[in-house]
């Protein structure tokens, strides 16, 4: 038995390796071997800070490769990882350190200030990573040696917290072992054939499931490398696309691609491999990236629970508007939404899915768990899908109210209840209308109380002090009432259908 499984496989057997694991911006590289011992050193950081096996480290900082050394520290120490988007504010990020109880908040040095009574409040330490690699934890770390003792793991022990939101309003600590994470990255890097030739550009965020573990995950078991940008930006992935082999993405990466003239046959002539997912991937952008290039898009579905669960063939057909097959070793039923009845082959109804990647269930959220993960270990995904005669699973809708912008997700739930809460305000709604960039855009509907007049700038700062840009709504619409069904329930479909056309001009 191996003593650390995740560490070993994905990180440990690089020692001594020479060899280049990420090229940087501007000409710079890092060896796999430099990336450990950085990792190393951060290890020994933590431990000093107070920080043993199965506690959690909170993280909110830029992506940059001393960020990612941070998640190889965590895993080399026993350490459950818990990355945070950088858009969140303060008062969200309140609820992620105090909810999973994290010993330890490294933030970005600007945003140490603001942040300290956060971390203060919840009983955990601080330290500082800047994207530059200066802050409290280089400095911590510049002194401690450049080898560290690997923690030893089972394969059931508790890798990540990957925070979800929830259809309450409440975020859901999926808690993830290092055999979810393990038995995923290993399947995928097998059925997308990646090899220590490829070279991934990365541009997406490390603080969810797509870049951190489809992404890093895979390259780092496969032995490859990853031209590793600090965000997507359409210039320097135009620039660097010649230099890599393979690319993953959500759908708005591919959208603006199609929209700039570079983007061309040529360019990506040699290109082994583009895959999508987070979002549905719409077949017209599907059809329109073909044309463009002569490259069918890999498309493939997961979630934060789960981690991927289907994908379209390498060989044989990649079918548009479908996610593909259940992966080897996950099984996929769909199932009457009521009853969990299976359906048969060619009827929608909930997907459900089982495997050695699906999570061990939400932190200290039992009830929750319960409902969502069967006795039988089926989770119950929320989206709604259906099988063809050949096997591929397409999603047709979502049984969760979510809304998906860009890849990142959003409850309305999260939304609404801070609106109601606002001045003037009976209720409210939230929904999401097609966007050309985004996919999906959020849209805010208030009924003001009777004879009151809702001050929506006001309201929209105060949306903005306690939410995530990405969450806010692109508009908000003041209604005298909402649409309501007989049962007296709000009718979402009926003001989305109502403007659908709003940023599309349809
Ligand atoms: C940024 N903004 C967004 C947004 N991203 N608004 C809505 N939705 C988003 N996704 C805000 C910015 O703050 C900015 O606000 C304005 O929109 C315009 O920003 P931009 O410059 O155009 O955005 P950009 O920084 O380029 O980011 C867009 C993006 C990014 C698509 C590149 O959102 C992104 O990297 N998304 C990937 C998300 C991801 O990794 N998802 C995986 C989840 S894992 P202002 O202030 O200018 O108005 C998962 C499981 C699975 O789902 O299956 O993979
Ligand atoms: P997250 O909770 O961020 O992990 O998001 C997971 C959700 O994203 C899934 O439940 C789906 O609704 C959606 N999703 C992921 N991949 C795809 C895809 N290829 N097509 C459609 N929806 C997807």
């Amino acid at each position: 038995m191996m003593a650390n499984p995740l560490y070993d496989r994905l990180f440990g057997r690089h020692a001594g390796n020479a060899a280049t694991f990420l090229h940087l911006p501007g000409n710079q590289s890092l060896s796999h071997d430099a990336f450990l011992r950085l990792a190393a050193r951060y290890a020994h950081a933590f431990r000093a800070a107070g920080l043993g096996p199965g506690d959690r480290l909170a993280m909110q900082v830029e992506k940059s490769p001393a960020a990612l050394a941070v998640y190889a520290a965590a895993v080399q120490a026993g350490i459950v990882f818990l990355p945070l988007n950088t858009a969140y504010t303060a008062q969200e990020l309140r609820y992620f350190v105090t909810d999973s109880g994290a010993k330890l908040l490294l933030c970005d040095p600007a945003r140490a200030e603001a942040l300290r009574p956060v971390a203060e409040d919840a009983g955990a330490a601080m330290l500082t990573l800047g994207a530059d690699g200066q802050g409290t934890l280089p400095e911590a770390a510049s002194a401690q040696p450049e080898s560290f003792g690997t923690t030893p793991r089972d394969a059931d022990d508790l890798a990540a917290f990957l925070y979800t939101s929830g259809t309450t309003g409440r975020s859901k600590g999926a808690m993830l072992t290092q055999a979810n994470l393990l038995s995923n990255a290993e399947v995928l890097v097998d059925y997308w054939r990646f090899t220590g030739d490829d070279v991934l550009l990365h541009a997406l965020p490390i603080f969810h499931t797509h870049g951190l573990f489809v992404a890093t995950n895979v390259m780092l078991l496969a032995g490859g490398s990853m031209i590793f940008l600090p965000k997507f930006d359409t210039d320097q992935v135009i620039a660097q696309l010649p230099r890599a082999t393979a690319m993953m993405g959500v759908p708005t990466f591919y959208t603006r691609l199609l929209d700039d003239p570079r983007f061309t046959r040529d360019l990506v002539s040699h290109m082994r491999l583009f895959i999508s997912g987070s979002a549905p991937l719409l077949a017209d952008t599907h059809a329109a990236f073909e044309a463009r290039t002569g490259h069918r898009i890999l498309e493939r579905y997961g979630m934060t629970e789960t981690n991927m669960n289907t994908s379209n063939p390498y060989e044989g057909e990649r079918r548009a508007g479908t996610v593909g097959f259940p992966l080897p070793g996950v099984e996929l039923r769909i199932t009457d939404p009521e009853t969990g009845e299976a359906r048969p082959q060619g009827e929608v109804g909930m997907i459900e899915v089982r495997g050695p990647n699906v999570f061990k269930g939400y932190w200290n959220m039992p009830e929750k768990t319960a409902q969502e993960l069967r006795e039988t270990g089926f989770f119950i995904t929320g989206d709604l899908g259906v099988i063809d005669a050949r096997g591929y699973v397409s999603i047709v809708g979502r049984a969760k109210d979510l809304i998906i912008s860009g890849g990142y997700n959003i409850y309305p739930k999260e939304i609404e209840m801070l609106l109601d809460a606002q001045p003037g305000v009976l209720e409210s709604a939230v929904v999401g209308v097609p966007h050309p960039d985004f996919g999906e855009a959020v849209l805010g509907f208030l009924v003001p109380e009777k004879g009151a007049t809702p001050d929506l700038e006001t309201i929209a700062a105060a949306v903005g002090a306690a939410l995530a840009r990405f969450k806010h709504p692109r508009k908000l619409i003041v209604l005298d009432e909402l649409p309501r069904n007989t049962m007296g329930k709000v009718q979402k479909n009926v003001l989305r259908a109502e403007y659908a056309g709003l940023f599309t001009g349809g």
